[in-house]
């Protein structure tokens, strides 16, 4: 019945226009690796990792989903001034058609959709789509992920029924790669070992082996903001019908600083079918 659950939910939610969906227990990810070094930067997030404990502590399994972001369509991707990316709009969407159907279908089960920033309350995505099942973490620190290697962007909720796990899996093409993906990073963020197992106290690192400078990264990722320029574009209607939070926004063609963030590390990934 629990089993029969898992691949009803795997199923709806692909059917609401997610391409990968996956569940992990709740409790595997309360000390997962990003939480354990996430602490060592400094900048943990409030202790109930997955929001306010008084709202979702009776959580026990987590939904995570996965819509894909192929290089072919890199506006996904893209901030349209205050506008969500659409790929982040159809997660929204998503999770949010996901929730009306298990509140009107299995009422006693209580639905938590979560915050992207784990200082919101949110959770670390790819350590739960890890687990999930739907991929592992490569040599670039991103989720890999079978069909679509590393271009894909998660979401997720929280839901108070025990339901069976789809992972974690096997899958790792990173093992014999050429690492592509650090070669490609304009800042060299991927030079150097930045965090070791004996420093830190846990298996598992950040790239795998602890080679990946997230302040530099970061650095990049602030001047893709600072250096958007404005551009006349027509924003295309999957914005509108999709988005979220902005109401000012008005269809049509407007000015709008678009910010690219930089993928390189990402698109260099030969892992995938990127014509999806
Ligand atoms: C903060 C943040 C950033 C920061 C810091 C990134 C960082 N890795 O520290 C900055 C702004 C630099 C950034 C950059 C990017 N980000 Co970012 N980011 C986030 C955010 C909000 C939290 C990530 C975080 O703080 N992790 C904690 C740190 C400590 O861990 P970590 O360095 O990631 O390493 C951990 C994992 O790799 C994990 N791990 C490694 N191996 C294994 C194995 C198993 C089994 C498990 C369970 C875990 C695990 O353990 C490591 C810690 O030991 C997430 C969304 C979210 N809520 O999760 C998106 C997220 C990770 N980012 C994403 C993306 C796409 C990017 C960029 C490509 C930029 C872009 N165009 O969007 C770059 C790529 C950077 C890179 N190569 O890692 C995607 C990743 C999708 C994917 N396929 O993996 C996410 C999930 C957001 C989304 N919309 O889906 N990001």
């Amino acid at each position: 019945m629990k089993e029969q659950l898992s691949q009803v939910i795997v199923a709806r939610a692909l059917e609401f226009g997610a391409d990968l969906c996956g569940i992990a227990p709740v409790g595997v990810l309360r000390d997962s690796p990003s939480t354990v070094i996430n602490a060592a930067y400094g900048e943990a997030s409030r202790p109930g990792y997955c929001g306010d404990p008084s709202k979702s502590g009776d959580a026990k399994s987590t939904i995570i989903i996965a819509v894909a972001h192929p290089k072919f369509k890199p506006e996904m991707d893209w901030w349209f001034g205050s506008i969500n990316p659409p790929g982040n709009q159809l997660l929204i969407e998503v999770i949010i058609k996901l929730k009306q159907w298990l509140t009107v279908n299995y009422p006693a089960i209580k639905v938590y959709p979560l915050p992207y920033h784990v200082e919101n309350g949110g959770i670390y995505l790819k350590d739960a789509a890890a687990q999930a099942g739907l991929g592992c973490i490569g040599k670039n620190n991103l989720l890999i992920t079978p069909h679509y290697g590393p271009q894909v962007r998660l979401r997720a909720m929280l839901i108070s029924e025990e339901l069976v796990p789809t992972g974690p899996g096997s899958f790792d093409p990173c093992a014999d790669c050429a690492m592509y993906c650090r070669k490609a990073c304009p800042v060299r963020a991927f030079d150097e070992t930045i965090w070791t197992k004996e420093a830190m106290q846990v298996d598992i690192l950040p790239a795998r082996d602890g080679t990946y400078n997230r302040r530099q990264c970061n650095i990049t990722m602030d001047s893709n903001s600072t250096d958007a320029r404005e551009e006349i574009v027509t924003l295309p209607e999957i914005i509108f019908e999709k988005n979220i939070g902005s109401e000012n926004d008005t269809p049509g063609k407007q000015a709008v600083k678009v910010i690219r963030y930089c993928r390189k590390c990402e698109l260099a990934c030969p892992v995938g079918h990127n014509k999806v």
